[in-house]
């Protein structure tokens, strides 16, 4: 596709693949291949070890595998036209097509160059997964990466042992994970400040959820809105912090709180059998009094 290059961040540029986890595994080859020819049994060995601890290290952060096709640089601009391996259903709809935009928001139909952050629900005409928007800028730093995984990917194995420790109830088995990384991006204009997130689609059999994850974000005084809306506002929510000082910073909401229990990590099941928001991996019904319960707790959580 024009203007798309790919790149694994830290190596030379390569092919493109949907297997980020081999594409961990190749480069530890290389490492211990550079080390010594002699020592192929050694070093391959001291390989698996390494594949482990990157497995195992890898699950304790909230950030999956920052590995796939790299969107260009832009202020303002958004991916191609990313064809869905698997349709993801989110709320209804079920789409086979998405868009990463670079300030922070994925959308299915059409891309989406939004800057102005405006607080959910916009019951507006657009299905949005948010992570963080507002205005980036990843002209001079920053890189937003998407790639996706289908059967025998490690990484499915992970999102399926993520999702069902979140939702037990489901018995849930990833068979299509997508993950958009917008790391070490800038705030407009362009400041050289470094913020780091991501949306990861996940879907298996008729179930869907969204984690947005984050990693550093930089201060800021800029609006931000994270969180997830639909068409109309049928489904939306708001991720404690957006639109306060609570969002942005060392203390950041987003990345130090969670409502799964992994700081950095939020998840949200969002095929149409999810009704209202989840909180702690429990499914609340919209309008309950549980909805009530929870934001309480949410503020009280978060401090908010
Ligand atoms: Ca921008």
């Amino acid at each position: 596709m024009p203007g798309v290059t790919c790149i694994k961040p830290g190596t030379a540029q390569g092919s493109h693949t949907d297997e980020g986890p081999q594409e961990l595994k190749k480069s530890k080859s290389i490492v211990t291949y550079d080390l010594s020819a002699c020592f192929i049994f050694v070093c391959y060995h001291i390989n698996v070890y390494m594949q482990d601890f990157a497995v195992h290290a890898h699950e304790s952060r909230p950030l999956y595998p920052i590995v796939g096709l790299r969107s260009g640089n832009s202020d303002d601009g958004s991916s191609p036209q990313i064809l869905l391996q698997r349709p993801f259903p989110y709320f209804g709809h079920s789409y086979d097509q998405i868009y990463v935009n670079h300030n922070g928001h994925l959308t299915f139909d059409t891309p989406w160059s939004s800057y102005v952050p405006q607080p959910f629900p916009l019951y507006g005409s657009r299905d949005i997964i948010a992570p963080f928007w507002t205005d980036l800028d990843n002209r001079i730093n920053g890189q937003v990466y998407y790639n996706q995984y289908t059967s025998s990917s490690i990484l499915l194995q992970q999102a399926t042992r993520d999702i069902r420790r979140y939702f037990p109830e489901l018995s849930f088995s990833a068979e299509w994970v997508f993950v958009a990384t917008w790391n070490e991006v800038a705030y407009y204009p362009n400041s050289g400040t470094q913020t780091t997130f991501q949306a990861v689609l996940i879907s298996g059999g008729q179930y869907s959820f969204v984690l947005m994850n984050y990693g550093i974000i930089a201060p800021t005084r800029s609006n931000i809105q994270a969180g997830y809306d639909t068409m109309n506002s049928t489904h939306h929510f708001t991720i404690p912090g957006s639109f306060s000082t609570a969002a942005s910073g060392n203390d950041a909401n987003f990345r130090l709180r969670s409502n799964v229990h992994v700081p950095g990590r939020w998840a949200f099941r969002t095929d149409d059998g999810s009704r209202g928001c989840i909180y702690r991996g429990k499914i609340k019904t919209r309008g309950s009094k549980a909805i009530h319960s929870i934001l309480s707790q949410q503020r009280h959580d978060t401090g908010l």
